[in-house]
């Protein structure tokens, strides 16, 4: 099998929700010398990808897509060790949550990777996460960036009460506030004050290297 026969077949897993073969296909992947983040890039995400617009057209169904996002989680565990094992952390400190209410987490997953590829070091605090939580953990690892996930219309405004708490409690000076997911523009990001909305796990990188000034 040769490389590029592996990373077609790695997308076809994701998209077909084949999670043992995803998995099996990225560890050979690496296996055959595959740059991480083209591993990542060429068959993880637009497999995912394909995988949501024929959510939208109405070919798949909720089951599909939930196989679908098993398949790229496994994928995803065999390759993002190998993401931080590069000059992590040099471009800043990121924590990541998806909102309280949402457990979406595809997309967040997606960005976590694109981050650690850019030089980020990435803390997930993962989904359905409580403000106390981000606060909390704000005090404690003191990132440059809090990156903030969400997918619904319903949890969106929970981000406007997540930065409200971050002045309140008077972090919000010393940290960027990166927004992405779905129903998220840059008006939107203006009009709850957030730093910047990223539109995709690419974009979130150019984003975030652009709010710190980081080349
Ligand atoms: C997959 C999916 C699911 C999966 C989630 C699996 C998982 N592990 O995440 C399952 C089946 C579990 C699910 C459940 C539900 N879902 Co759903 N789901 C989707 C779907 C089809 C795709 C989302 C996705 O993963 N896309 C792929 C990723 C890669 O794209 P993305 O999320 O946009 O992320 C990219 C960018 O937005 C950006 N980005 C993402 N995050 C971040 C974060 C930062 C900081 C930055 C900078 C950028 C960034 O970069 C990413 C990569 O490029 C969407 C439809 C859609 N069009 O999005 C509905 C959708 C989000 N779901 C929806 C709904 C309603 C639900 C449910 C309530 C359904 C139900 N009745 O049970 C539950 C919600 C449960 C909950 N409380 O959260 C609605 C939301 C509607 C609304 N109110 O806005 C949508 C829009 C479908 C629809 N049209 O109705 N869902």
């Amino acid at each position: 099998m040769d490389k590029n026969e592996i990373l077609t077949d790695l997308k076809k897993a994701v998209l077909e929700g084949d999670d043992d073969l995803s998995q099996e296909l990225a560890i050979k992947a690496l296996d055959q010398g595959l740059e991480p983040m083209t591993i990542v890039n060429q068959s993880i995400i637009p497999g995912i990808q394909e995988a949501g617009e024929l959510w939208k057209r109405n070919e798949y169904f909720h089951t599909d897509i939930i196989l679908c996002a098993e398949a790229f989680r496994l994928a995803m565990e065999i390759i993002e060790p190998k993401l931080t094992a590069g000059e992590l952390g040099v471009s800043g400190k990121v924590i990541i949550g998806t909102v309280a209410g949402d457990m979406h987490n595809l997309g967040k997953i997606m960005v976590n990777a694109t981050l650690r590829g850019g030089g980020f070091e990435v803390i997930d605090l993962g989904e359905d996460v409580s403000q106390d939580t981000f606060i909390e953990k704000i005090k404690e690892i003191k990132p440059d960036i809090l990156g903030l996930g969400c997918y619904m219309t319903t949890t969106m405004l929970e981000m406007r009460e997540i930065i409200k708490r971050l002045e309140k409690e008077g972090l919000r000076n010393n940290l960027k506030v990166m927004i992405g997911g779905v129903p998220c523009t840059q008006e939107f990001a203006e009009e709850i004050n957030a730093d910047v909305w990223g539109k995709d796990a690419f974009d979130a990188v150019e984003k975030a290297k652009m709010i710190l000034g980081v080349k």
